[in-house]
């Protein structure tokens, strides 16, 4: 057998693609409710296009996504039938923290939690808990200006602290930051930050990703604080990149582009900034603010193991190159002819799969746990409103063989496995729902029509043999 005994099989979601009720029990506003579906999302989740409030002419699809806040009891029996070990999920902030600034936490916020957790422990199933998953309360943007500002990482700490004692002997995996390598591709969506007229681009961002390494840092320490047998992870949006040519500078192009993706992980697994880091901010003039007792907390608390979403790898070339790029899951890239393209252009690589596994663990010795990997497709129900996604069955069964192969010929150290999401959800890249990723169908559109019932697809019994057998029946 491939896989250990308790490899954790299960899906994924996120709070503000899947909840909905944006605004019930005294929630608060927070900046993923205001990405709007449609061409404007790109400049608003990167930071070009300010957008603070709800604006008319827009639809907002995060104010009631699937509604799973009214639904989660059916959608976790669902997951359970399936056989579930875990169900990764995130907290909302500002369920739990309207403003993000206030001293005491909403207990009704917390209240959906405990219903949650205590739901998903009913069927023993693992709660796999993202702190924040692209999500930061709206008052802490407009007030402090979002990550960029360090009393940030105070009010993260605040959060950490209430939800670690609450949820201690529940919780023992955590993570503490969804993909954090996209703060530099999408800046309001995974920090907050908009940028002024004239601003340096790199000197906000890498500030603001210093402050949230020192939360993750601050929230690992707090973690096992509470309790040793807390498990805090981070999380990077991975894909190697291949170079373009063997040329010598298409090679160093996507060794230096897979660097810039790793610098997150470096730092909160080694527990410092890599030297190469350091001689970036010195030559671009960059002065970013890190102090004798930041280096001590991040040397301190460096992660018990490594998370990471995969869908695709990526091209690298040389700074010289004139190669034309496409865009993938928000990061530009020349396009690899050599792969197939999923119907929003993203290459299909699993075999690439195991080259990105194989080259994380390799760096950094730790257990690792696939948090996200699935296909986004349109998905056409029959008559009978079955929805025959055998597409999505061989896309996922080639990628588990490729992870089967990086465990048992490569010897990578692997925890567990969640789909991403396993049930139809809202995608954080278009704001749409046609793009789906579930096991699960949910009767919703682009622009919030629909019954909102759920039914099971074909993929649905294929990943329920998946679980029972360990991963040897694909
Ligand atoms: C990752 C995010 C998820 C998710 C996924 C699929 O980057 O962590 O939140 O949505 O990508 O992307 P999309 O929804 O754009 O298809």
């Amino acid at each position: 057998m491939a896989f250990r005994e308790d490899f954790l099989w299960g899906g994924a979601t996120a709070a503000n693609q899947c909840e909905g009720a944006y605004d019930v029990d005294g929630r608060g506003l927070a900046n993923v409710d205001l990405a709007p579906v449609g061409e404007d999302r790109a400049a608003v989740v990167t930071g070009q296009r300010k957008m603070f409030d709800f604006e008319d002419g827009y639809f907002y699809p995060a104010k009631e996504a699937i509604d799973m806040y009214h639904h989660y009891k059916e959608d976790i029996a669902l997951f359970a039938e399936m056989g579930f070990k875990t169900y990764r999920f995130s907290l909302a902030w500002s369920r739990i923290f309207p403003k993000g600034d206030e001293q005491e936490p909403n207990e009704k916020g917390l209240e959906f939690y405990d219903n949650l957790i205590d739901e998903l422990l009913k069927y023993d199933i693992e709660p796999l808990v993202t702190i924040t998953h692209f999500d930061i309360p709206m008052h802490l943007v407009k007030e402090y200006g979002g990550w960029r500002n360090r009393k940030v990482v105070e009010f993260y700490e605040n959060l950490c602290r209430v939800i670690f004692n609450r949820y201690k002997g529940k919780v023992k995996y955590w993570i503490t930051f969804n993909e954090i390598n996209m703060l530099l591709h999408a800046p309001f969506m995974g920090a907050g930050i908009c940028f002024e007229e004239g601003e340096n681009r790199e000197q906000v961002l890498y500030q603001a990703a210093h402050h949230e390494l020192l939360a993750s840092a601050a929230a690992t320490k707090i973690a096992h604080e509470v309790d040793s047998e807390n498990m805090v992870g981070c999380m990077m949006a991975s894909g190697v990149h291949y170079p373009l040519t063997p040329k010598p500078e298409d090679v160093w192009g996507a060794y230096t582009s897979d660097r810039d993706n790793l610098f997150f992980i470096d730092v909160q697994s080694r527990g410092y900034y890599p030297n190469y880091a350091l001689k970036f901010f010195e030559r671009n003039g960059l002065d970013i603010k890190i102090t004798e007792e930041d280096k001590e907390l991040l040397r301190e608390n460096t992660v018990d193991y490594i998370t990471f979403s995969y869908y695709n790898t990526r091209v690298g070339v040389g700074d010289d190159s004139n190669e034309e790029t496409v865009e993938s899951n928000l990061f530009q890239t020349p396009d690899n002819p050599y792969l197939e393209k999923t119907e929003w252009g993203w290459p299909v690589d699993p075999l690439g799969f195991r080259t990105t596994i194989n080259s994380i663990y390799d760096r950094y010795q730790k257990p690792l746990f696939v948090v996200e990997n699935g296909l986004g497709a349109v998905d056409k129900p029959d008559d009978d409103g079955y929805v025959a996604d055998d597409y999505r069955i061989n896309y996922l069964a080639d990628h588990i063989k490729q992870m089967k192969d990086a465990v048992e010929l490569d010897g990578v150290e692997m925890l567990g496995y969640t789909t991403w999401g396993c049930i139809d959800l809202v995608s954080a890249g278009t704001g749409e729902m046609k793009k789906r990723y579930g096991f699960i169908y949910v009767d919703r559109d682009n622009y919030g029509n629909g019954s909102l019932e759920r039914s099971k697809k074909k993929s649905f019994d294929w990943y329920k043999q998946v679980i029972a057998s360990n991963g040897e029946d694909l």
